[in-house]
């Protein structure tokens, strides 16, 4: 198989990734790396020296490809599924990018740095990340308008960034019930099979997420 996919069934960025590789279909070698393992940390290095997962390795085209918007870029264009993940047409595709980089940036990372500072534990003050997590929420609730999916009526690579985004987020931060179009979005994500199955790989190592008491019983 062409396609290996370095990454932890725990780790937030790369849920994003199996959600993409999972609504295409496309079949590719799992490996799961464990950082506190010496050799395994230093497999992931020699694709990627930053050591951080996601990483994707196309044999077929001899390369190694990080960040979670790029490898499903890359997927998109290479390896696509029956739905295309970024849509062909130029401005379509510059929301659902738009979008994708809000998520990482807006939830994604203050949600991540929430959670670092719980496993540092020095007692720094993450109010401003819990009030980005917010504001985030709201702009969201905006976007969302009456159609299904962040950035329209398809399910993009948007949708793919926002899921684990805001299944970690909301162990966090909760939404707020005055943000409807939010909380029925997360129930849609969160009832995508590409999500589902994403959500049950993860389930045996949900222990060891640091707010694993956060998460709710119906996803543990
Ligand atoms: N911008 C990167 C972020 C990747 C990232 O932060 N990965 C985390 C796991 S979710 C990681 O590798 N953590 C281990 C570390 O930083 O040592 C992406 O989109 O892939």
């Amino acid at each position: 198989m062409s396609l290996t996919l370095y990454f932890h069934p725990l780790a937030s960025y790369c849920h994003k990734v199996l959600i993409a590789l999972y609504e295409a279909g496309t079949p590719f070698t799992p490996r799961i790396v464990d950082l506190s393992d010496a050799a395994q940390r230093a497999e992931l290095a020699s694709h990627w020296p930053l050591c951080k997962f996601p990483v994707l390795h196309d044999a077929a085209r001899g390369r190694s490809v990080p960040e979670s918007t790029i490898i499903i870029e890359h997927l998109d264009r290479h390896a696509p599924g029956p739905r295309p993940l970024i849509p062909a047409d130029p401005d379509a595709a510059l929301d659902v990018r738009l979008w994708d980089r809000l998520v990482d940036q807006y939830v994604h990372n203050p949600m991540q740095e929430i959670v670092l500072e719980r496993i540092r534990g020095t007692g720094a003050d993450t109010a401003p990340q819990r009030a980005l997590l917010d504001t985030s929420y709201r702009l969201i609730e905006q976007q969302l308008g009456t159609h299904a999916w962040l950035a329209g009526d398809a399910f993009t690579m948007a949708d793919c960034a926002a899921a684990p985004a805001l299944f970690y987020a909301t162990t966090l931060q909760p939404l707020p019930p005055v943000l409807p179009a939010l909380g029925a979005y997360f129930e849609r994500l969160m009832a995508r099979p590409s999500v589902q199955r994403t959500l049950n790989e993860a389930r045996p190592y949900f222990r060891f997420y640091p707010y694993a008491e956060a998460i709710p019983a119906r996803f543990r």
